[in-house]
């Protein structure tokens, strides 16, 4: 095509265009890099002579030149009979979607835990992350050569003056400890937080998960009574009927221990360690084990979350996989 002829055609094919969108096809079919018809002849000029060259260019770059200066003009047209003139607001222009953040899933699960044991009357405390032996283990009748140290593979930090040494707690039990020190019966506690193992990971073992510690103490608390929490809790909970098992265990500051395990895609997922205060760990904090007598128990939470919401892999939560965040 020449560009007289160029210019006839575009000339036509402009007045035919309705819309931005027609706008934008008649400068690709125009002005477009690979196909543009401007450019196929810019293209042809090394093979013309001199003489055409001489002509031919200069008209070319005229003509691209008046093609984009005709198709902004007429952009700006449509918009001036559609839209709103300068200065006013368009109303019905659809508003800028702002993302807003929310909670970790983790966050919520806590949350909900701690609603539903204030409404059975229980009240929330929390404690250190960075433990000392004592309470970690000593005071939970696990003295240094107990063989239920393997149990907990501890992160130990060091020695610490007057202290004695340091560790991440390996689990939230120490509250027990530190809780009844200070409190008498009648107590009703849970403690949420964070608690730390050097352990291998898969898919349900983090080296760094939480715990909901909780503690019954009162003059005639039994294990019956600890069943009915549960029962209320796993209901709140779940909000449907869940498949719940109580297992005998063994931890050094219960007596009897039990395991709590709840099913997961047809699975057993270990849930939570329980049981009867030992007596023990009653006279180490000056109650009457005659007395006193009470439950407690340690679950995790993103095994919870794991059943609540299928959940096949407890590193999900500390991916920072947005996919995965996003769905809570
Ligand atoms: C304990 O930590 C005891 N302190 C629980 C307890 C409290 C017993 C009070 C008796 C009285 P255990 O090591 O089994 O027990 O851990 C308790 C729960 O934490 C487990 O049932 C499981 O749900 C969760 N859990 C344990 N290890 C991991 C891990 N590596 N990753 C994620 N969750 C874990």
């Amino acid at each position: 095509m020449d560009i007289s002829k160029l210019k006839s055609a575009f000339a036509k094919d402009l007045k035919q265009a309705k819309d931005a969108k027609g706008l934008e096809a008649l400068k690709v079919k125009y002005l477009g890099r690979k196909e543009g018809e401007l450019n196929k002849i810019l293209k042809s000029l090394k093979d013309m002579p001199l003489a055409e060259k001489k002509k031919v260019g200069p008209a070319a770059n005229a003509l691209r030149a008046e093609i984009e200066s005709a198709l902004s003009e007429k952009s700006q047209s449509l918009k001036d009979g559609s839209g709103p003139a300068a200065g006013q607001v368009d109303v019905f222009m659809p508003g800028k979607k702002v993302s807003a953040g929310h909670l970790h899933p983790l966050t919520r699960i806590e949350n909900e835990i701690k609603d539903i044991f204030l409404g059975l009357n229980f009240s929330v405390v929390e404690g250190p992350e960075a433990e000392n032996e004592y309470y970690n283990f000593d005071a939970l009748n696990i003295p240094a050569n107990h063989p239920a140290r393997d149990m907990w593979d501890t992160f130990w930090l060091g020695q610490k003056e007057g202290v004695g040494k340091m560790l991440m707690r390996t689990h939230t039990s120490p509250m027990q400890i530190r809780y009844m020190e200070k409190n008498q019966p009648p107590i009703q506690i849970i403690v949420p937080g964070r608690v730390f193992r050097f352990e291998a990971t898969d898919a349900s073992h983090e080296i760094n998960f939480h715990q909901v510690e909780g503690l019954m103490i009162g003059e005639k608390v039994n294990l019956a009574n600890f069943k009915y929490v549960m029962e209320q809790f796993f209901k709140k909970f779940f909000g449907r009927e869940t498949k719940v098992r109580f297992r005998p265990s063994y931890f050094p500051f219960v007596e009897p221990g039990l395991e709590v395990d709840v099913e997961l895609n047809g699975k057993w997922l270990e849930v939570m360690g329980a049981g009867m205060v030992h007596p023990a760990v009653l006279d180490r904090v000056k109650l009457d084990p005659k007395k006193y007598q009470g439950f407690a128990f340690g679950m995790g939470l993103e095994r919870l979350a794991m059943i609540k919401y299928k959940i096949p892999d407890i590193r999900l939560f500390y991916s920072g996989d947005l996919r995965f965040i996003n769905q809570f």
